[in-house]
């Protein structure tokens, strides 16, 4: 069974203005479809080939990097896409919001901590909120790497993930990737989040 890429669930222009329609459909139809393309190709006849994404993740030092890329790739968009939403920002509820109190102090420092792991990330990378044995945590990722990875320096389940490839933020925001993990936090939609910390724990 070939890997497919998720149709986005909002429209390219629902971002507007923190991401605009031009990234969102690049990003998507072009990028996303791309790696999805060549994880394909990348598994076509050997063992990986039957594997789910996870799957693949937790024994991904056992594969070529074609795969290590292309798979990071598409899960990460596939995560990417489900955690932005239009009417989305403002803040988290219940007990995502208490755990990132407990963890961080405030909601503001949790952003500070992802923007400063997103603005620190040396060439392309994410940042991500993992939860490990129950705990919050906040790290980065080179490349298309993950913490599903066995090969992630610091793992768990990511339950929101920021893209600081470029290739997310550079028709509207250039070199000024603090502005677009700025801007990013008011398209964040909480309930997916929350819905993947439940899910997590
Ligand atoms: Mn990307």
């Amino acid at each position: 069974m070939a890997h497919l890429l998720p149709a986005l669930q909002y429209a390219f222009d629902a971002l507007e203005p923190h991401i605009d329609a031009q990234t969102m459909q690049i990003h998507h139809d072009k990028h996303h479809q791309a790696y999805v393309d060549n994880l394909n190709k990348a598994l076509a006849g050997n063992d990986g080939e039957g594997k789910t994404l996870e799957e693949l993740m937790a024994n991904i030092s056992s594969y070529p990097a074609a795969v290590r890329n292309n798979g990071g790739g598409h899960y990460n968009h596939s995560l990417f896409w489900t955690i932005l939403g239009p009417n989305a920002g403002g803040t988290p509820s219940g007990d995502l919001e208490k755990a990132i109190n407990e963890t961080f102090g405030s909601l503001d420092a949790l952003k500070e901590k992802m923007n400063a792991a997103g603005a620190t990330r040396f060439g392309s990378g994410w940042a991500w909120l993992l939860v490990n044995d129950g705990k919050l945590i906040v790290s980065s990722t080179p490349n298309q790497d993950n913490p599903l990875m066995d090969v992630a320096e610091v793992k768990g389940q990511p339950i929101l993930g920021i893209d600081v490839w470029e290739h997310a933020y550079y028709l509207k925001y250039q070199n000024k990737r603090p502005d677009y993990l700025i801007a990013i936090w008011n398209v964040i939609n909480w309930d997916a989040v929350a819905m993947r910390y439940k899910a997590a724990l």
